[in-house]
């Protein structure tokens, strides 16, 4: 009985602390959040007048071949931050990659977009001006300060064997442990309110990926020091410079990286494995984790590792000497990795159908920065090569270049040699689409995903009976109309 009260005080003792803790809990109030505080119930309200006039109309149908087949062109979410067309490409809330690259504002010594204005676009669907995004700059440069400090000494305590990704996985739900969204959960915070916790945790965890990222690369290919955030400068050249760089056209690059590689619209692995999860009332922290176990995967993410593996592995065959490469010596290397039942990374697309805008915007880069550098001229001679041979091999449905084909050369050249930890990069940038849209999600009120599966053994006896009923139904007609 003793025992019992002594628990029961405990007990109220935590969930009193806890609640100190959550309710002392600053709500930062800058333009992005206020303006996005005014679009949901306009959003709202939109939504429940689209649903009011046309619950019932189909916006897509699941054929037999398409629930075996990845789902393919099954149109089945709603994802608002992005759309792809299979010709154009990716545009964020309706700007395409050169629209964003003339329309965001850069950082007064870049060329590129800022990273922060593209946030900004995803989450509101405006275009912010400088002092917006420079406003967003320095909310994550505050928000970065909070990084626990038991995820450095988790991230320091790591073997350097395990793969970055794995390593940013771990970073991520390690800085779990301040998710304001799971606190306010757990008091009992009313789910209209949620989205609001789920805007701190995704502008905290967007602040702080940069650091996680750096002290990964950092420890397992440098000496393990990483510099400090520094306030004074962007989200993008925070990053440059946490890697070990300090460069202004690096800058630069890290800045387009992070926004062409930001979102995909929702059916993408990582993006719809954030939302799945996120749809549970899963965290943002753990939301986003899952998303970037998908974007490990070598079919995804992973790609742009396996695009400057597989091009040095083969150049180191041929002596290591791009220019000596000849298009007969690389028409043989392709179809040897055909052969042997591999992809070629970098091509192909599950959408797509021509040549990757983010493809595109690199390789522009390059032209502007490092037209001579031989490794760039030899992706420049892959890109005419591959996709006649996947045309002749016959079996992808889109055979240009990727988003992946084009960012290792671009890393390599600047001296971020470390392919293996090229999709952690990815990771940073993927954040800014699949968190933004998690805010709208909760701010929607999307509701817990639960599609309907089948077996083999479902699919075979339903589809005789209705294979049977449609091919024989004037049969039943005519029998019904005399009998
Ligand atoms: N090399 C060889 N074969 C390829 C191929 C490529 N680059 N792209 C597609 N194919 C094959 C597929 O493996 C598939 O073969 P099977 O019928 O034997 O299964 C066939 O062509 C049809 O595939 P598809 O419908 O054209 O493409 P999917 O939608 O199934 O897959 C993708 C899309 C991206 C996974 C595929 O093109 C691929 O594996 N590409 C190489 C890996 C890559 O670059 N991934 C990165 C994509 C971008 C990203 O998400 O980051």
């Amino acid at each position: 009985m003793k025992n019992t009260f002594k628990k029961v005080k405990i007990q109220k003792y935590i969930n009193n602390r806890q609640f100190r803790n959550f309710s002392s809990t600053s709500l930062v109030q800058t333009s992005l959040k206020k303006r996005l505080e005014e679009l949901i119930p306009e959003k709202s309200a939109q939504i429940i007048k689209i649903r009011k006039e046309h619950e019932d109309k189909v916006l897509g149908t699941c054929t037999v071949g398409q629930a075996y087949g990845g789902m393919r062109s099954v149109k089945s979410m709603i994802y608002e931050t992005s759309l792809l067309d299979p010709e154009e490409g990716i545009r964020f809330r309706g700007l395409t990659i050169p629209d964003c690259q003339k329309q965001l504002p850069s950082a007064p010594n870049g060329g590129e977009p800022l990273p922060e204005a593209l946030l900004y676009l995803l989450i509101t669907g405006e275009v912010p001006t400088y002092k917006q995004a420079k406003e967003i700059s320095d909310d994550l440069a505050e928000r970065a300060k909070g990084l626990p400090k038991h995820v450095v000494t988790t991230l320091n305590q790591l073997p350097k064997e395990i793969h970055p990704m794995s390593q940013f996985i771990i970073g991520i739900t390690a800085a779990q442990s301040d998710s304001k969204f799971s606190e306010a959960y757990r008091h009992g915070v009313d789910k209209k309110q949620l989205w609001k916790f789920t805007y701190e945790d995704s502008m905290n965890l967007i602040a702080r990926l940069p650091q996680i990222a750096s002290i990964i690369y950092r420890n397992i290919y440098k000496d393990g020091k990483v510099p400090s955030y520094d306030p004074s400068l962007d989200w993008g050249a925070n990053y440059a410079r946490m890697l070990g760089y300090n460069n202004n056209t690096f800058d630069d690059l890290v800045r387009l990286y992070l926004v062409i590689h930001s979102d995909h619209e929702g059916g993408n692995v990582s993006a719809h494995a954030t939302k799945l999860v996120g749809s549970a009332l899963s965290d943002p922290y753990l939301s986003f984790a899952a998303g970037m176990g998908g974007l490990a995967g070598p079919l995804h993410g992973l790609a742009n590792q396996e695009v400057l593996r597989w091009t040095l592995e083969f150049l180191d065959q041929m002596g290591g000497d791009p220019s000596k490469v000849t298009d007969e010596m690389l028409v043989e290397n392709c179809w040897k990795t055909l052969k042997s039942g591999r992809v070629i990374p970098g091509f192909g697309h599950a959408v797509l159908r021509k040549t990757d805008p983010r493809y595109t915007a690199q390789r522009e880069f390059a032209l502007k920065h490092l037209p001579d550098d031989p490794l760039f001229k030899f992706v420049g001679q892959i890109y005419k090569i591959v996709p006649g041979i996947l045309t002749e091999h016959g079996k992808t449905k889109n055979p240009w270049p990727n988003v992946d084909a084009h960012s290792g050369v671009l890393l390599k050249y600047f001296g971020l040699v470390e392919y293996d930890y090229y999709t952690v990069m990815f990771g940073v940038s993927r954040a800014l689409g699949v968190l933004s849209s998690l805010v709208w999600d909760r701010a929607l009120g999307a509701p817990i995903e639960r599609p309907k599966s089948v077996t083999t053994e479902w699919v075979n006896v339903n589809n005789f009976f209705l294979l049977f009923f449609f091919e024989n139904l004037f049969v039943f007609i005519l029998f019904s109309f005399f009998f």
